[in-house]
């Protein structure tokens, strides 16, 4: 098994669990954790038996409360720069993995740390969670995806607003804005998460990819073209044995049994 500094990593049948583990900094993300998501999440694309992957926090207070300031305080610019910090995450982790995964907010998820729960598939969320971009604070602006991902998930207006105000917003208006998937209680957070997790990971798992990738491409593409691309994707799903399956159970009144084939 892999040995990790900074987070936890655990497999509940198809469900690959990571939990950003530093509680006493607030899961604050620093070069470690960087590093420890990127294996982590490498091993679970790698292995055919995880389908589904959730990323949480530990403590009851927050998810991630940004990148980690102590670490940035003294860095010079050329440092920033020429570390590329984080753009591997944008590469191994965001890119290159095609399995569905979910972020399970349970607290803070500010600056660094919305910006990794926005990578995520979709977030679901537990009621104390708060969301926020204070970078605008620290003299600095998002630096891993806030200004674009924010802005795509709840538009111009909050985007705009939570920038450049740094203010946070509760889960319930994280929900009605369209920036989480579900709001429940903190004490089910890892529960509803894990059962909406092993959901998709009984499906065909090559019609997830497909589906992942197509809701993806939708931020990418003209309408046309995604649309196109929509169709490509469908055609070629017809194709696969969990398919035949798939469509099989369903006449048949029984469960499918998918292999990702
Ligand atoms: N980095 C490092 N340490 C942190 C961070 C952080 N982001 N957040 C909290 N901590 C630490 C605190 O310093 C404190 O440590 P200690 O006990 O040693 O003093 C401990 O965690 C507990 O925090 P607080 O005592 O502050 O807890 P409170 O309940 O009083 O407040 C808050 C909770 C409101 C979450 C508060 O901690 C806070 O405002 N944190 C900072 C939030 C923030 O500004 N985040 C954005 C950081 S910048 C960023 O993420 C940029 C991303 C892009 C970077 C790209 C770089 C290339």
């Amino acid at each position: 098994a892999m040995s990790y500094e900074t987070i936890l990593v655990e497999t509940r049948g198809p469900v690959t669990l990571i939990t950003l583990n530093r509680p006493k900094s607030l899961n604050a993300l620093n070069s470690s954790v960087c590093e420890d998501l990127i294996k982590a999440f490498a091993a679970f694309e790698a292995d055919p038996d995880q389908r589904c992957a959730i990323v949480t926090g530990s403590g009851e207070k927050a998810f991630a409360a940004g990148a980690d300031i102590k670490e940035m305080a003294d860095k010079p610019a050329a440092a920033f720069f020429s570390e590329d910090f984080f753009s591997r995450w944008t590469s191994h982790v965001v890119k290159a993995t095609r399995k569905p995964w979910i972020a399970a907010v349970n607290g803070f998820a500010l600056g660094g740390g919305c910006e990794l729960a926005m990578m995520a598939d979709f977030i679901i969320a537990s009621e104390n969670a708060k969301f926020g971009q204070p970078e605008v604070k620290l003299g600095i602006a998002p630096g891993m995806g806030g200004s674009q991902r924010l802005t795509r998930a709840i538009g111009k207006a909050k985007a705009m607003e939570m920038c450049l105000t740094g203010r946070m917003m509760d889960a319930h208006e994280a929900e009605r804005s369209g920036l989480v998937a579900r709001v429940v209680p903190l004490a089910d957070l890892l529960d509803e998460t894990l059962k909406t997790a092993e959901a998709i990971a009984a499906m065909p798992p090559l019609a997830a990819i497909g589906c992942k990738e197509l809701v993806n491409a939708a931020f990418e593409t003209t309408l046309d073209q995604g649309l196109l691309f929509e169709r490509r994707v469908f055609q070629v799903l017809t194709a696969t044995e969990d398919k035949a399956e798939g469509m099989g159970a369903f006449i048949e009144k029984r469960a499918g049994v998918f292999k990702g084939k």
